[in-house]
């Protein structure tokens, strides 16, 4: 106990937990076989360690600190879940450098205020946004050989069914598809490898699976009869965001994989049972995980062997097991697993898919190249393709992937991250009695959701930290009130034995990540004017053009003024309001707030965006700047007179 901790107990409310948490805490680090080097971390880190010096020198605390001025080695993407977001942190530091609205509305920026963000949102006849709220669970970017390219990264929303894609040079959403005919849109995943054009060697393809069965179609039929409840599988194109072919299936879709040869999608299904009562869907021991066979599905979407549902025009081919008997001729193949499986991810080589029991301790292994065995007819079992099923511990979820042949299991009852072999548990299945899979363990404060490794879902996994997006944090932070944040732990995988590297805290509620090296990002610096087709181009073309009470007003931005000082309307004009900002300086962002109208949004350097309202209130409302851009921020402002 260093002095440091006993002064700072004085301030503490709640002693005895703490004291409790702390012991149980180092319990759990000794049992993990941290080394010194944390436990001095630890001590260093502490209340009242050495600032930095006057001279400006930096306090150096330990080989993962980035020091102030410095960048961080990565950049970590995570879905932000029922807040509708996608957040960007820095690791190693845990630094959260920006949230990305896509299915929230957002005040800063103006998502879901601007024209330009609602039409991407999509709106009802009114001019509202059809819908304001989201769930984003998953985030996965588009590959080229096996390995990121930097271009888009895709995330779902599971309330409402919807895909959206964010470009990575703005960090913006700019497309969003609503998924026909489905419910529960939870698990998708990027192709990795589309290899039907040899030319094309990057992602065209977006998997997505539905959680939830619905009658077919949802328009009040059915309702009662749970056996005409389906899921669909889907396929969207990465560039025109259309959905290419749907597949009917047996059983839901949770989280879904994606293989690096483009040859097969996975899916892993806890509701084989198609239970619509809560009971019903734990009822089996045995459920499974579901390989769709792209090529084929492809091959029989252009033979036209397809229906369609309801008012949907996206071909739908029939993936039922009934319909699926014959592996040659197959379009899915059901792999037998225990017991409601959570997550399914594949290993950097692209060998074998590890999918996590949940209610069964074990993670089940299956063997690539043994599924596709099984669609060419030489396996007669499906269940034959999984090739270990190690005991891992309880409530497995999620898995990462090191750069030397080992996964790390997120364990949501066990709040540990295992560390396991996936030969040595091939090995063990097989019988040898000396090969053990698992290899470490390190308790994570509390209950794990998601983890995932540096580059592990691609083929440059580097072996060096993995993240546990944690659940519950407890006591981790400072109490906030009744909701907590949520803990992210960062663990460096380099060695043998996992080391704790910090906590950060995370705002509710993230679920899943992926970390990409620094490196395959390129981001913009300011926008490019010719790209926004109403731009105000010239300060000069700003005013007020009437056409009726159709009214545009177009002005400019540029440190520190308006180009219109004020600006007038009538009662009952229908406004659309255009601003460019014309600053080219890196960060000069301004904004524009309008008092009483409920309009706020950002211009950043070069862009345009507009909005559009009904100027039914007299009177004088000054539009300011939001944004701090200059000296004269505080006066640059507009005054906009309604009259009466
Ligand atoms: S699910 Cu959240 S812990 Cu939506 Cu990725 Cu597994
Ligand atoms: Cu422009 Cu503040
Ligand atoms: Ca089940």
């Amino acid at each position: 106990m260093t002095q440091d901790d006993t002064t700072n107990r004085d301030t503490q409310p709640d002693l005895g937990r703490r004291k409790f948490l702390n012991s149980a805490a180092l319990v759990g680090l000794s049992g993990a076989g941290l080394s010194v080097g944390l436990s001095a971390c630890n001590k260093e880190s502490a209340p009242g360690a050495k600032a930095p010096s006057a001279k400006g020198e930096v306090a150096t605390h330990s080989p993962y600190e980035v020091p102030p001025g410095q960048l961080d080695e990565y950049y970590s993407f995570s879905s932000g879940g029922h807040s509708g977001d996608v957040r960007i942190y820095g690791l190693p530091s845990g630094r959260q450098l920006k949230s990305i609205p896509v299915f929230n509305t957002d005040n800063l920026v103006g998502w879901g205020i601007t024209n330009e963000s609602k039409a991407i949102i999509g709106t009802r006849p009114d001019g509202s946004l059809k819908y304001s709220t989201g769930d984003t669970h998953h985030v996965h970017q588009t590959y080229t050989d096996g390995t990121y390219d930097g271009k888009y990264f895709f995330v779902n929303d599971k309330i409402h069914g919807r895909l959206a894609r964010v470009r990575m040079d703005t960090m913006e959403c700019d497309k969003i598809t609503e998924l026909p005919n489905i419910q529960g849109f939870h698990g998708t995943f990027t192709d990795k490898r589309d290899p039907v054009d040899p030319k094309i060697n990057h992602t065209t393809r977006v998997f997505c699976g539905a959680e939830f069965s619905i009658p077919l179609p949802n328009d009040g039929r059915d309702m009662e009869d749970g056996s005409k409840y389906k899921s669909l599988f889907s396929c969207v194109d990465s560039e025109s965001m259309e959905v290419r072919w749907q597949v009917l299936i047996d059983g839901n879709c949770d989280l879904v994989a994606s293989s690096y040869d483009g040859k097969l999608a996975a899916t892993n299904q806890y509701n084989t049972e198609m239970g619509v009562h809560y009971e019903d869907t734990m009822s089996s021991e045995m459920d499974a995980c579901l390989f769709f066979n792209v090529a084929r599905i492809e091959e029989a979407v252009k033979a036209g062997k397809v229906t369609t549902i309801g008012s949907s025009k996206v071909p739908v081919v029939d993936g039922t097991r009934a319909s699926n008997k014959d592996p040659k001729a197959a379009l899915t193949c059901y792999v037998p697993i225990p017991k409601n499986p959570h997550g399914v991810n594949i290993t950097p080589d692209g060998k074998y898919y590890a999918c996590s029991g949940k209610l069964s301790p074990t993670a089940s292994v299956i063997e690539h190249a043994l599924v596709l065995k099984w669609f060419d007819g030489g396996l007669a079992n499906a269940r034959d393709a999984v090739v270990a099923e190690p005991e891992i511990g309880l409530g497995p979820l999620h898995t990462g992937f090191d750069n030397k042949g080992n996964a790390y299991t997120t364990l949501f009852l066990d709040s540990q991250i295992v560390k396991w072999n996936v030969e040595a548990a091939i090995k063990a299945f097989k019988g040898d009695k000396t090969a053990k899979a698992v290899v470490d363990r390190i308790d994570v404060h509390y209950q794990p959701g998601h983890g995932f490794t540096s580059m592990g879902e691609t083929r440059e996994a580097d072996g060096r930290f993995f993240n546990s997006d944690n659940k519950f944090s407890k006591d981790r932070f400072l109490p906030v009130g009744p909701l907590h944040c949520e803990t992210a732990q960062l663990i460096d995988i380099s060695g043998d034995k996992m080391k704790l590297v910090h906590d950060h805290s995370v705002l509710s509620e993230p679920h899943d990540s992926i970390i990409v090296r620094r490196d395959i990002i390129k981001t913009r610096q300011i926008y490019d004017m010719d790209e926004f087709p109403n731009a105000v181009k010239d300060p000069a073309e700003s005013g007020v053009f009437r056409n009726g009470k159709k009214v545009t007003v177009k002005l400019t931005s540029q440190a520190p003024a308006f180009s219109l000082r004020e600006f007038k309307l009538k009662k009952g004009d229908e406004v659309t309001l255009i601003l460019t900002n014309h600053d080219k300086v890196e960060d000069l962002t301004h904004g524009f707030a309008m008092p009483k109208y409920d309009i706020n949004f950002i211009v950043n350097p070069q862009e345009t965006k507009s909005v559009t309202f009904i100027a039914d209130k007299p009177g004088v409302y000054w539009c300011y700047c939001t944004h701090f851009c200059h000296a004269l921020h505080l006066e640059m402002r507009s005054r906009m007179i309604v009259e009466a």
